[in-house]
């Protein structure tokens, strides 16, 4: 998120002002978040045992998560720029993409194997790539298609015909709207925005809310009005994900690295970080582990780029990611409990360019490869409870065979509870440990080099919940 890093072009003295919110609003609108209400269950603190709520994913919160990969599109006048923040005095003349196929975008989101994509359909820099009624800054006033083109509908058509999610990233910050600082004017314009495309353009699944708070015209600051953002989004979408520091469906892992914490948790305390973009003590931590007492049910998602930068600058055509650097990217996301959003964004001409095309679908073979074969699938398993919050599984291959990765997984349609675990293998009777982690959540990965096992055992040392029995599988060496 914009606080968090450095633009190359950005203006130092960035800070993002904290929009004081009011905090009881907000919980309101937490409560309206799509997770499933608490679910009463027994858990056991400290050897005590206590009623208290677990939160559990909404179904459209365990449909996001089992999707794994979403691709992001940063397009806009910085593909012309070649800045990664434009400073809003960019003319909507230099928007002229010779040969935008939206349905390539969208062809190459499947190649990867990614179920959904999001489009900046305004960055900070204010140009709006649909023809809005709220500002003359926009697609209309380009050369592009006359005048006539609308790159969301586009977008959005494309992502239905493939049958990929449609989701939408549209910047608070504003640096070019002049209402920006006057907190209810400019307030008003962004809801007429997020309204014109929650309205016109049919499903869309995910509405991606940046925390940049920069500085309006004259130093002015403008306060944004969260709850009135989420309820309007909740209640002209009401089955997309919000995703944002705060939520309230989907946060932000903290990082823009592509590496979700550890442990990970998909439950949060609301109260740490309580708007996008907030800062204070707790809040990067909170962002990056969760929490395993929090109220909420709200996953991480993983926003990284394929390129150095966001937008697509020619400079970086080869600094692309290998397809080495994007599996990594996948374990250290998927296979840490969080959703990959690997942004991958269109050039000058409006199309993806051959090279990230190709790593997309080098990524997605190589994943297919790695996981086509699960050694446990048809072994035999015995599920032990061993204590209070603790448990073992264990698969017996019948021979020694290599195995280079486990994948761990919890039911997590019955909420989150592994805490720490290790994985053992043997091939005689000596247990060795192959790996050792804390959550699992709804997909842990561990790799190792590949050794021989005949038997192999996960021990749930400890837990928040009677542990549940986990699903394990295992692949042998790359
Ligand atoms: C940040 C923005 O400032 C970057 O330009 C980019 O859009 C990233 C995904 O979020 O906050």
């Amino acid at each position: 998120m914009a606080r968090k890093i450095a633009a190359p072009n950005a203006p130092s003295k960035l800070q993002p002002a904290c929009p004081s919110m009011n905090r009881r609003s907000f919980l309101q609108i937490s409560a309206t978040s799509l997770a499933t209400p608490l679910a009463a269950c027994a858990l056991r603190r400290g050897g005590q045992s206590t009623f208290i709520t677990r939160p559990r994913p909404s179904p459209a919160q365990l449909d996001w998560q089992r999707d794994e990969l979403a691709l992001f599109l940063h397009f806009g006048v910085n593909t012309y720029t070649d800045r990664e923040w434009g400073d809003g005095h960019e003319s909507p003349s230099i928007f002229d993409p010779s040969r935008l196929d939206a349905r390539q975008w969208a062809r190459a989101a499947r190649s990867a194997g990614a179920r959904a994509l999001i489009l900046t359909a305004k960055h900070h820099d204010g140009f709006c790539l649909w023809p809005t009624r709220t500002t003359e800054h926009s697609v209309a006033k380009s050369p592009w298609r006359s005048g006539q083109g609308d790159v969301v509908r586009e977008f959005v058509n494309a992502c239905h015909a493939e049958d990929i999610k449609a989701g939408l990233y549209l910047s608070p910050w504003d640096r070019n709207n002049p209402s920006y600082g006057d907190s209810a004017r400019y307030n008003d314009l962004y809801c007429d925005q997020l309204s014109e495309l929650l309205t016109q353009y049919g499903t869309i699944s995910e509405v991606w809310f940046d925390g940049a708070n920069g500085e309006g015209p004259n130093g002015r600051r403008q306060i944004y009005d969260w709850p009135r953002v989420f309820s309007l989004v909740r209640r002209l979408q009401p089955s997309a994900l919000m995703f944002s520091d705060a939520g309230p469906d989907v946060r932000w892992c903290g990082n823009e690295n592509g590496v979700a914490g550890d442990p990970n948790w998909s439950t949060m305390d609301p109260t740490i970080v309580t708007y996008p973009g907030a800062d204070g003590p707790g809040v990067s931590d909170a962002l990056l582990h969760g929490d395993p007492d929090g109220t909420v049910w709200r996953p991480a998602e993983v926003d990284v780029s394929i390129r150095p930068g966001w937008f697509n600058h020619e400079a970086e055509d080869s600094r692309v990611r290998s397809v080495d650097s994007l599996v990594n990217l996948y374990f250290s996301s998927v296979g840490r409990n969080g959703k990959l959003l690997l942004n991958v964004p269109p050039t000058k001409s409006g199309w993806l360019h051959t090279v990230d095309v190709a790593r997309l679908t080098g990524f997605r073979e190589r994943l297919n490869a790695m996981f086509a074969h699960d050694l446990a699938a048809t072994a035999r398993r015995a599920w032990r409870v061993t204590g209070p919050r603790s448990a073992e599984l264990e698969i017996d291959l019948g021979t020694p065979t290599p195995v280079s990765i486990v994948r761990l997984k919890e039911e997590i349609a019955r909420g989150q509870s592994v805490t720490k675990y290790a994985v053992y293998g043997t091939t005689d009777d000596a247990w060795r440990v192959l790996s050792r982690g804390t959550t699992i959540g709804y997909t842990k990965l561990d790799r190792f080099t590949p050794s021989p096992v005949r038997r192999i055992k996960v021990a749930i040392d400890d837990a928040i919940a009677a542990p549940e029995p986990i699903t394990v599988g295992l692949y042998g060496a790359e």
